[in-house]
């Protein structure tokens, strides 16, 4: 029975964010976010559902972290709610907002649990969306304002800091697929917000710098892996911008300092261009401490015009796939990891998500997620064989803590360790709880 170790310095945790556990939407002088606006829409969200009242996370905070202190998890990694902090956005503190963020790092130090905190995990406040959202530069101040903010609040208690959640998410999928909020479909609309999204990071980092901060900040963009269908040259250009959507074009601008020419080329032929300002990709490309990786899927593609956007035909070469329909494809982890490493260098890089959809229920107070104990293992083996390849991972954080609201596709789709009833807020430990209890525990995970 082999046994794949991990180092003993490696952090593990667990993954929330705000809009998905808190609930408590009208408490204590919070704002609207565009997540309010957006899942109140009819239409938007699966069963109409919204994440008023959510986890509850925002009332149950002391009773979760009890469980991550059971759990044995070393980091937890949460989002603020912007809205809570600046209900307008600019302007006005809602000190209620802060004082709620002041008790919970609080709780979790004491348990000696590392916060790590991301700044913004979507639910930007509707008074900014309401005067362009992320397509007015603006918005980068508004960020950068409530960031610094953040760290002078936090400073010597929060120590890793995430300034944006998926960016790839916030501009591609919410303004040119439209399916988050706030919905748009324009690509000349989402590749200029793509780009505010990394001139706010920045700005951020500036802000963080400026203050002499302790500790680290970095951002988090997400990935896939593709795998070109054959060794053909239009395969493998194909795969190649499909990755470099996720990839490239939100890695380099922060490592190398520019746009790559493929993807700038690419965008030219769908008609979309990129208007930059003097010093934008200066600010954006000073030194970041980390990066935080997001990995769910991959899949295997190949050339086919007028496919999708980037003429990228994906196949199904008959994977297992989870309940929200996504392939498990673990190998695809190690390539993407690998792959960063050889294009961006040693950066120290936290595993920020990894986790996958099972919505398996509660069986006489029990909860028999063994395909998530599944995917579990066959994501860690990747991490560990990037590790073994000398990829510098510092820690592995799964998605999720807690069953949440899974954004379009409401509280249906299940992620967490935890199994939670959303109509009694009840917690159920699944049987893949236990399971990372022992792995944490061990240090080590046997593959039978
Ligand atoms: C792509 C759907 C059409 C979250 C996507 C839908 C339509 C081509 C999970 N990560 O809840 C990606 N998540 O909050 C952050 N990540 O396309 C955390 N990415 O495509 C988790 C959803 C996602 C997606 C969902």
């Amino acid at each position: 029975m082999p046994i794949i170790q991990f180092p003993h310095e490696m952090k593990w945790g667990a993954a929330t964010a705000a809009y998905q556990i808190e609930g408590a939407a009208h408490e204590d002088g919070r704002g609207q976010s565009i997540w309010d606006t957006f899942s109140h829409t009819p239409g938007h969200v699966k069963n109409g559902d919204n994440g008023d009242v959510a986890c509850d996370s925002y009332h149950r905070y002391e009773e979760d972290i009890e469980m991550m202190k059971d759990l044995g998890i070393e980091m937890y990694r949460f989002s603020v709610s912007w809205p809570r902090i600046f209900p307008d956005g600019t302007g006005e503190i809602n000190e209620e907002g802060l004082q709620f963020y002041h008790r919970f790092v609080d709780a979790l130090l004491a348990q000696g649990i590392e916060p790590m905190c991301t700044l913004y995990h979507w639910d930007l406040p509707q008074a900014l969306q309401d005067k362009g959202g992320w397509a007015s530069r603006e918005t980068t101040d508004a960020f950068a304002d409530y960031a610094e903010l953040m760290f002078q609040e936090f400073n010597g208690k929060i120590k890793h800091w995430i300034t944006i959640n998926e960016p790839w998410c916030v501009s591609f999928l919410s303004n040119f697929i439209g399916v988050h909020a706030p919905g748009n479909q324009d690509l000349q609309l989402a590749t200029t917000i793509s780009h505010h999204l990394l001139l706010a990071h920045g700005k951020a980092v500036t802000r963080f710098r400026e203050l002499e901060s302790t500790g680290e900040i970095g951002y988090a963009p997400n990935l896939e892996w593709n795998e070109p269908f054959s060794d053909k040259q239009e395969d493998i250009d194909a795969c190649n911008r499909g990755m470099g959507w996720f990839i490239e074009w939100f890695f380099d601008p922060v490592f190398k300092g520019s746009y790559p020419e493929f993807m700038l080329n690419w965008f030219e032929k769908k008609g979309v261009s990129l208007t930059l300002e003097e010093g934008d990709l200066k600010l954006i490309s000073q030194p970041i401490d980390f990066i935080g990786i997001n990995y769910y899927t991959g899949s295997v593609g190949r050339y086919k015009e007028n496919e999708e956007l980037f003429d990228l035909e994906k196949i199904d070469i008959g994977y297992n796939k989870t309940d929200i329909g996504w392939n498990v494809y673990p190998e695809g982890f190690y390539k993407v990891l690998c792959k960063v490493k050889d294009q961006y260098g040693d950066i120290p890089i936290y595993i920020t998500e990894n986790g996958a959809c099972y919505n398996d229920g509660v069986e006489y107070g029990e909860v028999h997620d063994q395909r998530r104990i599944e995917y579990l293992k066959q994501h860690l083996t990747s991490l560990s064989r990037s590790m073994e390849a000398g990829v510098n991972i510092k820690g592995y954080l799964t998605w999720s803590l807690l069953d949440n609201f899974e954004w379009a596709e409401g509280y249906e789709k299940r992620f967490g360790l935890v199994h939670v009833n959303f109509r009694t807020l009840e917690r159920t430990k699944k049987d893949s709880y236990y399971w990372y209890k022992q792995t944490i525990a061990n240090g080590w995970l046997e593959m039978k």
